[in-house]
């Protein structure tokens, strides 16, 4: 498999070098700092894979060769094909990449909110941190904080009482810290930044749109850009959900085996592909990562491995170690190997999120991509990779 690791461009603190040193040999990037929607250029991605790719005399050569996102802007969500000229849009953008040789391009079409979590710092027993969805805290957002018309509907006597009881605790910081991590779109996010009017507005935006429009945008969206990225030569993969389930009553449509396959059986164009992420699809205990993998296997573009494990009330979960949580890691990953040997060619895969930890404790790091924690993933991943290439 082909090691790759994300950088999110010149302002990351991780470096360059740390990625080397890391051991990885392919970037992931995009131009995070230009808002949804913003048509990206031939110049802008040259500019930035010339930075990637210059390396100092002496140091190993790095390839720019997936982009996380070309963020899908709202509008797509909402109308389908009825937003024509973000769509041109999106396509001017791919247009740029493909210009500059990048073949594989990442997208997700989660609406309002992009991945969600409720803690970026959770203590574990070790004394590292990890990221953590704690259900009652979301739902004390959800319930008290955004109030959203409606929200009391889509928990349970007692999951609202478990929520009210710790809405109750919080101080006005613990609130504005909810705020910031769950409606401010965390680094990587493909969604804008929210302010709680504009979070009730956007989700007033959606009130029509259940998840089979959703999904019918979707397919419209595939319709119109997968045939250029056949042209172009151009994988496009699909992130899944990420927790995989609806958030703030909003549907969501990549969560499932099912989910994927009717966008495959509806847009079976050879750029319509899957970025197979084991954290995000792990969360739900129905989802067969295995079996998956399998099933996708030729649809599989890309690959984000990390583990989560899910906590005693079935929803809340953190970020285990990369092989340590609900997701048999060893047993996808063979899975991968196999398409691997199938198409006589390699995939890429980048080890996903990691925790905060030794001298990254304390360290501005983007959430979930501190160097040291995802150092220590990769470094087990590649422990598996290899063992199992050795005895197949
Ligand atoms: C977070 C990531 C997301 C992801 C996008 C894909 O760590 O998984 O930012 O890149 O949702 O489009």
């Amino acid at each position: 498999m082909r090691q790759a690791w994300r950088w999110y461009g010149p302002h990351d603190v991780v470096s360059l070098d740390d990625i080397r040193q890391a051991g990885a040999t392919e970037v992931v990037n995009a131009l995070h700092e230009l808002k949804p929607g913003t048509v990206w250029t031939k110049q802008g991605v040259a500019d930035r894979k010339n930075l990637i790719e210059t390396s100092p005399p002496g140091r190993s050569q790095l390839r720019w060769t997936i982009v996380e996102s070309i963020p899908v802007p709202d509008d797509v969500k909402r109308l389908g094909k009825g937003a024509k000229q973000s769509i041109e849009g999106w396509i001017a953008s791919l247009e740029a990449v493909a210009a500059n040789d990048i073949r594989t391009v990442c997208y997700n079409f989660m609406p309002v909110v992009d991945w969600t979590r409720t803690d970026l710092d959770h203590v574990l027993p070790t004394g590292a941190t990890c990221l953590r969805f704690d259900a009652d805290r979301f739902a004390a957002f959800d319930l008290f904080i955004l109030e959203r018309p409606g929200a009391e509907h889509d928990y349970d006597p007692a999951a609202r009482a478990r929520a009210e009881a710790v809405y109750e605790t919080f101080t006005q910081a613990d609130i504005d810290y909810l705020i910031h991590v769950i409606a401010s779109a965390l680094p990587g996010s493909t969604t804008d930044p929210l302010t709680i009017p504009a979070f009730r507005e956007r989700l007033k935006a959606y009130a029509e749109i259940d998840a089979a429009r959703l999904r019918r945008h979707l397919i419209e969206f595939l319709e119109a850009v997968t045939p250029v990225a056949d042209a172009l030569g151009v994988k496009l993969t699909l992130h899944p959900d990420d927790p995989p389930r609806s958030l703030f009553g909003l549907p969501r449509i990549a969560s499932t085996a099912a989910d994927y396959r009717a966008l495959f059986e509806a847009v079976p164009n050879a750029a319509n592909g899957m970025c197979f992420c084991t954290g995000s699809l792990g969360v739900r205990a129905d989802n067969d990562l295995p079996a998956i993998a399998e099933e996708f296997a030729e649809r599989i573009h890309f690959v984000h491995l990390r583990a989560t494990k899910r906590e005693g009330d079935g929803l809340s979960f953190h970020e285990a170690d990369h092989l340590d949580g609900d997701v048999d890691m060893v047993a996808v990953i063979g899975k991968l190997l196999k398409e691997e040997r199938r198409r006589g060619s390699q995939l890429p895969f980048r080890p996903d999120h990691g925790h905060r930890m030794l001298d990254d404790l304390g360290k501005q790091a983007a959430p979930g991509y501190s160097a040291i924690g995802r150092l220590k993933g990769l470094a087990e991943l590649r422990g598996v990779i290899r063992t199992l290439e050795t005895l197949a």
